[in-house]
């Protein structure tokens, strides 16, 4: 048997077995897997041959002259550490912005939002912002970790799933099909989305409710909970706090009431509360629906609210579930590698950054950093004047792409580290070839709080290095950061920096990984969260008012467009759309639109139609279906020809700064 390693794709995380030759591969679900117990989706089975691609980055390159040529790794380190030291010298070290990769390791990510900090700076950040950022900080708020509460075989004791926000079967296919399967036994499901995801035709209620109206959705099914005595008395006596407060607020949102926001009926809202209230143990499953918005924070502890309304958190088959997206966005999470938390989420504010100073030998910086937009924004203004990319591709996969092209093209030094020539590392200076997480060891974390290791199976083509040994070749060159001898020497560090992963060592995590908090006081790892108190001590309730998104619908602007995912590419399609059997299933952009509308603006299948929004406009195929509803689009963003994100405008939450994703407004011209 070979190594077992990880998915490369998404946050679910599977176990997998590669059985190769030189370039061919077999690839197979690990059985013993806790995670997948042997089950792989498409991206699993047949998505990794983007890993052979001739395109593979193979040695560092340069710009000269608007033309990249090779140089040494030599020669690539010096003039990247010099041109950041100057920047830094002569700007200061708020000149410099670093973003990380939820695509890479622990170590990787722990290792970068160090290099940030080691030169001085919290602009350190990664995709986790236009991701679960309100998840991190709203969960935190509520119930003292923004991480989900149970584990994926916990799941079989759910009696009640209330999906919201997520398109499981497509974006975290193996938990798609494991609620798929409890539901056939005759669990209940209620699906809450905009569009008739394939959940939606198992679910008992599906509320098909208007993008942006989630918190008149939630109050309306807690409004419903408390007029008919549903919830849990004794946990909210012994566990939580507020819940006066929430009930005041909930009590003016009856689904009547609501009906105009939502455009549900209250007879549906009913239905939906009667079965999150009483069919215990209820899990609620959510992703980018519920974060992708202005009030994605007030979202996640809207959702976190209706957990301890009804008691639903701390116990097996119960919890609140954010999804995560990438491989080890979880991970790069918890390392850090965001501007206002350093590793296990201390905040650059709260004073307690002692430990780091002492372990970087160095005083860790305390004033607010940039968001990932922000450090566009700040480049565009002449503020921020180098930026060092590891793994993200922000002109296709960032809000308002014009605002980022600007910023890019005013930096007097982009630096940009891949495993392909993506858009953004085309206008780099210099672009750094890395190892891919197939051919390096180091730790991703899962959506279940899951450490595991990843191990290296293929050799890097060419000169590419693991993306740990360049950062520590920058950073000790740049800040005499430590000479780490492997993944497994930083990993170390990353125990004594971070209390929950303190009790993982590469061998007691593999190979089926464990689940953090790992300590002395969990020596084995922790599959359930919150059972006997919250980190905070009592969960909070939060009350949420209803807003509407940014941006509204009017004579000329009539439709709302959403944006997202299919099942065969990933984000940007650097791997995916490299990956022949996934391209020849999804081979061009297009754009959802109702047989209805298609029907009253003379569209047909196939036809090219333009798509404008206040910001920008794109031509793409139209699509025409009745999963989504009439005066709706939607977009999957990860097509370069018809980049969806010119559309999307900056409109952020103000608590997380996540760019509103999910509510444009947009006219469709035939
Ligand atoms: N195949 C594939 N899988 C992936 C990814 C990928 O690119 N491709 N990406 C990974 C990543 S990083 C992430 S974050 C996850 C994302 O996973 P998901 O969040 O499941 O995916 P999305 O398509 O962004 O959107 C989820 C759902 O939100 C719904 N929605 C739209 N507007 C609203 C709203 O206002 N309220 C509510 N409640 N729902 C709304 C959409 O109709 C959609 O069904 O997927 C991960 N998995
Ligand atoms: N309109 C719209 N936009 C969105 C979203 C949406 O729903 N709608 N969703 C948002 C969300 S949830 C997310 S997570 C972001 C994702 O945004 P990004 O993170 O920018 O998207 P990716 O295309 O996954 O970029 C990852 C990059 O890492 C590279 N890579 C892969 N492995 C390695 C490695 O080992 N080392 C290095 N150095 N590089 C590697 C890949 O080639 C790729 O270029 O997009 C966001 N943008
Ligand atoms: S569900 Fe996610 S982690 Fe599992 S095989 Fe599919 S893409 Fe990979
Ligand atoms: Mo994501």
């Amino acid at each position: 048997m070979g190594d077992i390693t990880v998915c490369p794709y998404c946050g679910t995380g599977c176990q997998m077995i590669l059985e190769i030759g030189e370039s061919s591969q077999r690839v197979v679900g690990y059985s013993r897997s806790p995670v997948n117990s042997g089950k792989l989706c498409i991206k699993g089975y047949s998505g990794l041959t983007y890993n052979f691609s001739s395109e593979r980055l193979k040695y560092p390159l340069m710009k000269e002259n608007g033309e990249f040529r090779q140089i040494s790794w030599e020669q690539a380190l010096e003039i990247s550490v010099s041109k950041l030291g100057d920047i830094s010298r002569k700007y200061g070290p708020d000149s410099i912005a670093f973003q990380s990769s939820a695509k890479c390791t622990n170590e990787e990510n722990y290792l970068m939002q160090k290099l940030a900090r080691m030169v001085g700076t919290n602009n350190i950040d990664h995709c986790a912002r236009s991701c679960h950022s309100p998840t991190a900080i709203g969960l935190i708020n509520t119930i003292g970790a923004g991480a989900a509460t149970g584990s994926i075989a916990s799941l079989e004791d759910t009696e009640t799933f209330f999906v919201i926000g997520t398109n499981t079967t497509e974006q975290h296919p193996i938990i798609g099909a494991k609620i798929i399967k409890e539901v056939k036994k005759g669990k209940n499901l209620v699906v809450a989305d905009p569009r008739r995801i394939q959940l939606a035709g198992l679910a008992s209620v599906f509320l098909q409710f208007r993008p942006g109206s989630d918190v008149a959705l939630l109050n309306s099914i807690m409004n419903v909970i408390v007029e008919n005595g549903w919830e849990d008395a004794d946990f909210i006596n012994s566990r939580t706090e507020g819940f006066s407060s929430l009930k005041k607020t909930v009590s003016k949102y009856s689904p009547k009431v609501m009906e105009g926001i939502t455009g549900i009926e209250p007879e549906k809202v009913y239905r939906a509360a009667e079965m999150i209230g009483n069919a215990k143990p209820t899990a609620i499953l959510y992703a980018m629906g519920i974060t992708q918005h202005i009030h994605g924070t007030e979202n996640v502890m809207n959702v976190s609210n209706l957990a301890l309304l009804t008691g639903n958190v701390g116990k097996r088959g119960s919890g609140i579930f954010p999804l995560r997206g990438q491989n080890n966005v979880q991970g790069s999470s918890d390392m850090g590698a965001l501007s206002e938390f350093y590793p296990g989420y201390v905040r650059y504010d709260s004073g307690k950054l002692n430990n780091f100073s002492r372990i970087w030998g160095k005083e860790a910086p305390t004033q607010k950093g940039l968001s990932l937009s922000e450090m566009f924004e700040a480049a565009a203004e002449g503020k921020v004047k180098a930026i060092y990319i590891m793994g993200e591709n922000p002109l296709i996969t960032e809000a308002s792409t014009q605002t980022v092209e600007r910023g890019i093209d005013n930096l007097e030094f982009l630096l940009v580290q891949d495993i392909f020539m993506t858009m953004t590392a085309g206008h780099a200076d210099i672009v750094l070839p890395a190892a891919s997480s197939l051919e390096k060891e180091g730790t991703f974390t899962n959506t279940e709080r899951r450490i595991q290791l990843i191990k290296r199976i293929y050799s890097p083509p060419g000169e590419a290095r693991p993306d740990w040994w360049i950062i520590k070749e920058i950073g000790r060159r740049l800040v005499g950061m430590d000479d780490y001898s492997s993944p497994e020497d930083i990993f170390s560090e990353i125990g004594r920096a971070i209390y929950n992963y303190s009790g993982a060592t590469y061998s007691n995590i593999y190979p089926i990984g464990k689940q953090w908090p790992i300590n002395t006081d969990n020596p084995d790892g922790t599959e359930i969260l919150h059972s006997k108190s919250f980190p905070i001590g009592r969960g909070k309730f939060i009350p949420v008012e209803y807003g509407p998104p940014a941006e509204q619908t009017d004579d000329e602007y009539d439709f709302i467009m959403t944006t997202g995912r299919n099942y065969f590419h990933f984000h940007s399609g650097t791997m995916s759309r490299r990956t022949d059997i996934l391209e020849r299933e999804s081979p061009e952009p297009y754009a959802e639109i109702n047989t209805n509308d298609s029907r009253r603006l003379n569209i047909k299948e196939r036809q090219i139609i333009t798509v404008e929004s206040r910001h920008g406009s794109i031509k793409i195929r139209a699509k025409v279906t009745s999963k989504i509803p009439e005066g709706i689009v939607f977009i999957p963003f990860h097509f370069s020809e018809a980049r969806v994100n010119e559309l999307v405008g900056e409109n952020y939450d103000p608590i997380s700064k996540i760019p509103e994703f999910k509510v444009v407004a947009v006219k469709v011209i035939p």
